[in-house]
């Protein structure tokens, strides 16, 4: 399998809770290595444009709010199958529907409150990753 790389969020709800660097550990021991990462607040023009794909569902503007309660980190993930590999440590949207051990699993506080984003294919990874990034702020 090809070497990967995605966009992850630690998002507003983990970093208030001091959650940083457990999630970090779940990516590392997964096999992710963290190539990329700064902590950042987000305007609501940035996190909606991030979120713009979203932008007729109901809880769109939460959805927003919420990614600019508070710092996030956001950082490039690098490894074979990098994409599919961070949604499986991620486990599902729906904290209640996540394995057992995934970060969604032990941290999300709901369906919103979720902890972490990551891309979902390969096309998203590289336009989200150029969201954030420069090329020369990756460093594998
Ligand atoms: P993903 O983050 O697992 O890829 P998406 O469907 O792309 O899930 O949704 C983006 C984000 O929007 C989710 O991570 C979550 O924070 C929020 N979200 C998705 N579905 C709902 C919902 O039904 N109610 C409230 N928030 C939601």
């Amino acid at each position: 399998m090809a070497t990967e790389r995605t966009l992850s969020i630690i998002k507003p709800d983990a970093t208030r809770r001091n959650l940083t660097g457990r999630i970090n550990a779940l990516f590392e021991e997964a096999g992710l290595r963290i190539v990329a990462q700064k902590r950042i607040r987000l305007s609501d023009l940035q996190a909606g444009a991030f979120y713009e794909v979203h932008k007729e569902r109901p809880f769109y503007a939460s959805l927003v709010s919420s990614m600019t309660a508070g710092p996030v980190v956001v950082q490039v993930l690098e490894g074979e199958g990098a994409i599919l590999k961070n949604r499986s440590v991620m486990g599902a949207t729906d904290p209640k529907k996540a394995e057992p051990n995934t970060v969604r699993a032990q941290f999300a506080e709901s369906i919103e409150a979720n902890s972490v984003h990551g891309s979902d294919s390969p096309e998203n990874a590289a336009a989200e990753i150029a969201f954030f990034f420069a090329g020369t702020e990756i460093l594998p």
